[in-house]
């Protein structure tokens, strides 16, 4: 493997901070502390008539589900056996003050490389539900992902009648490729990235894909009961619906906060996101389909998306007879049912009413959110084009060494602060056909924006058809919950929308999408000092730079204040593997990198 890096000094911050460690246990905690291992190792699995080696958590796929309280601190110490560097994210949890654990690769650290450890401090707050965990890094969370179970503190309980028993359902993607290496070369061709082979149910992919119906899983419930079903969205590019056959489910929660319950056939969940739902055993005893299809809402530039249906298998438990195949789930919406994801995304409201919605808004901004393609030099005579994205027409371009350190240092060189408020051109957004040579071509840099402490910041981010490939994107916000406040077809219009925004009941998420061809509205309480990353979750947008990041300020207390480091964390070093280089040279053009 050769690494044609530009910059070859290496730089390992950890030794700067030999002299003024602090022990992990240092810090104040309340409610529990837990400590887990993660081993992270390949390990082959079969699936659709072949294996492949893929890194996983502890020998398995979907990884180990993490139980806690509301408010307990968690360490993980995740020992890395794989080939590849990695990070671990634990996504949702607000990590009050902690960005050092926030686990965004390039943005609060470096990679834990191959043959080391990390141990995380994750520090639970207000959050109470379902949440995760996963590798943020590269498209390494296929495969390294699990659920965070958060239960109500002892002495609470559920804002619902206790169930009699809870399950966790995970859908995830399957590639039977080796994904870092198939990533690498379409990157270095500019083609477009991996679309899954298959969508899968805790692992499998089920009955209706090649080589599966033998291992499909399967899940007893007893006649009568009612179960908590945590689901969990963790696959790469695509928002799912899901249903169960013959069984309406009631949502209660999405995102570690309580929604108004409220009755569906089916249910949209975007990657990123978890969604509590209540399901009740109330059907004649049997066996029906658990079913989960992609939701598709780029209609025109890629024509290739996955259509396989994953299934699991919902059995009753006791003696009857049933017929020979489950039932499928009628209500399962097809594939680009935008009124079917528009009416659940629009179902769903705040348990706590009135909610504290932010209303002394002082930070206003206006993010456009494209898919772009950049002119790349490929020799001295040619420019090809290589897909991009962008937010606000920055793309955005990993520092080798992270943000946070660069800036808790103090280190010029890594980031500028000028992220702006508003795009640099208003054009007609959501229009078909826009001109290519005026909208195609994104800026590249590593911009980030600075929060005072405690701003109350107001984003609207503005779909739009650069390239005619308008579809949604579910946007994650790390380090803080926001409220939706509403979302609207074609250009938002800042006078007339503002009315129609719900700042009653508004749900409290970290990931919602901005819809194909329309715009997202959200609030959030900047009270959380640190280096925040935001970003499109699906990975293949990610990867093309749809994302930058919240530097939030300290408030002037220690109490409002980033925490003190931990005495290690990974080294940074120069590592372009799956990127663009830097500039080459004195030319504009970038040259590409190869493994
Ligand atoms: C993972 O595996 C290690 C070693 O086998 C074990 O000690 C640890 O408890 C496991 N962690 C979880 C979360 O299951
Ligand atoms: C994994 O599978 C590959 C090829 O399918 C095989 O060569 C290798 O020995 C397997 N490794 C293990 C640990 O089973
Ligand atoms: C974990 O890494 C630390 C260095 O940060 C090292 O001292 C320690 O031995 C490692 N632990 C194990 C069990 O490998
Ligand atoms: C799986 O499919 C094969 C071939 O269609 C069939 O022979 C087998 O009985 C099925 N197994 C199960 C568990 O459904
Ligand atoms: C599920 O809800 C739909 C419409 O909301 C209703 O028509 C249907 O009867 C319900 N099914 C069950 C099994 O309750
Ligand atoms: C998925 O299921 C639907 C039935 O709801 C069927 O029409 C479609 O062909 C299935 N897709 C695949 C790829 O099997
Ligand atoms: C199931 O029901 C059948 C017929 O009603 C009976 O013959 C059989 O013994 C029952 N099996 C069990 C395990 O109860
Ligand atoms: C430059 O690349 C293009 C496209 O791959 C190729 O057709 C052309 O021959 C190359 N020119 C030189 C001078 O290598
Ligand atoms: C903007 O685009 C929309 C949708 O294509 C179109 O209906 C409208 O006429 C356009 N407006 C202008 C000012 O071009
Ligand atoms: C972009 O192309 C259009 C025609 O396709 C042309 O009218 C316009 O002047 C061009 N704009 C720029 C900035 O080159
Ligand atoms: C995006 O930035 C590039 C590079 O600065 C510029 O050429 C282009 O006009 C910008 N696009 C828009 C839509 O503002
Ligand atoms: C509303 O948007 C227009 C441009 O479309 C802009 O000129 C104006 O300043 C904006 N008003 C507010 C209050 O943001
Ligand atoms: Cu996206």
């Amino acid at each position: 493997m050769t690494t044609m890096a530009v910059r070859a000094t290496e730089v390992s911050i950890s030794a700067i901070f030999v002299g003024l460690l602090l022990l992990l246990s240092a810090s104040v905690v309340n409610g529990e502390v837990h400590y887990r291992d993660f081993v992270l190792t390949e390990k082959n699995y079969t699936r659709l008539c072949s294996t492949k080696s893929m890194l996983v958590v502890n020998d398995s796929f979907p990884g180990p589900t993490v139980y806690v309280r509301k408010g307990d601190t968690l360490y993980v110490n995740v020992y890395n056996q794989g080939s590849y560097g990695i990070t671990i994210h634990w996504h949702g949890v607000n990590q009050p003050r902690n960005p050092w654990f926030d686990g965004a690769e390039y943005v609060t650290q470096c990679n834990i490389l191959p043959g080391t450890n990390f141990t995380y401090q994750v520090l639970f707050s207000e959050e109470e539900g379902s949440l995760w965990w996963h590798a943020h890094s590269e498209w390494a969370r296929y495969s390294v992902h699990g659920v965070i179970v958060i239960h109500p503190v002892d002495g609470t309980s559920y804002p619902f009648p206790r169930p009699d028993g809870e399950k966790v359902i995970v859908l995830a993607s399957w590639y039977t490729e080796d994904v870092y290496a198939t990533i690498a070369e379409r990157l270095a061709e500019g083609a477009d990235l991996l679309v899954s082979e298959a969508y899968t149910i805790n692992g499998e992919p089920g009955d209706f894909c090649e080589c599966s119906n033998e291992t499909t899983h399967r899940w007893t419930i007893d006649y009568g009961k009612t179960y908590l079903l945590r689901l969990l969205n963790a696959d790469m590019n695509a928002e799912l619906f899901f249903a169960i056959a013959d069984h309406n489910v009631t949502v209660v929660g999405s995102d570690a906060a309580y929604l108004k319950p409220f009755s569906s056939e089916f249910v949209l969940i975007s990657p990123g996101q978890t969604i509590d739902v209540l399901l009740t055993a109330n059907q004649p005893p049997g066996q029906y389909y658990i079913a989960s299809r992609q939701y598709y809402s780029n209609m025109f530039k890629y024509s290739g998306y996955d259509h396989t249906n994953a299934t699991a298998i919902l059995e009753y438990s006791g003696n009857y007879t049933s017929p020979s195949t489950p039932f499928f789930p009628s209500g399962l919406p097809p594939y680009t049912d935008y009124k079917a994801a528009t009416s659940f995304v629009q179902s769903m409201r705040n348990l706590v009413n009135p909610a504290d919605v932010p209303m002394d808004v002082t930070t206003r901004m206006f993010i456009t959110v494209s898919l772009n393609q950049f002119m790349l030099k490929i020799n001295d005579t040619t420019d090809e084009a290589y897909p991009s994205a962008s937010v606000n027409n920055i793309s955005w371009y990993n520092p080798w060494t992270d943000v946070l350190q660069a800036y808790y240092r103090n280190i010029s060189g890594f980031y500028t602060t000028d992220f702006p408020d508003d795009p640099p051109t208003f054009f007609n957004f959501t229009q078909h056909d826009l001109p290519l040579n005026t909208t195609a071509e994104p800026e590249r840099g590593t911009k980030v924006k600075v929060l005072e402490y405690n701003e109350e910041v107001e984003i609207v981010f503005q779909n739009t058809d650069v390239m005619n490939s308008s579809e949604n994107h579910p946007m994650h916000l790390h380090g803080h919950s926001f409220y939706v406040l509403g979302t609207g077809f074609g250009i938002y219009n800042n006078e007339t929308d503002p009315l129609t925004f719900n700042l009653v009941d508004p749900p409290y998420q970290n990931t919602a999408s901005v819809p194909k061809d329309g715009w997202l509205a959200i609030r959030f309480r900047a009270n959380n000092p640190g280096v925040w990353l935001w970003h499109c979750h699906l990975d293949k947008h990610l990867t093309w730079g749809m994302n930058a990041v919240f530097i939030v300020k300290n408030g002037g207390t220690e109490d409002t204040s980033i925490r003190d480091p931990p005495a290690y964390m990974p080294p940074c070093r120069p590592d372009s593997r799956l990127r663009l280089d830097e500039f080459s040279g004195s030319g504009e053009k970038l040259y590409l990198t190869s493994m």
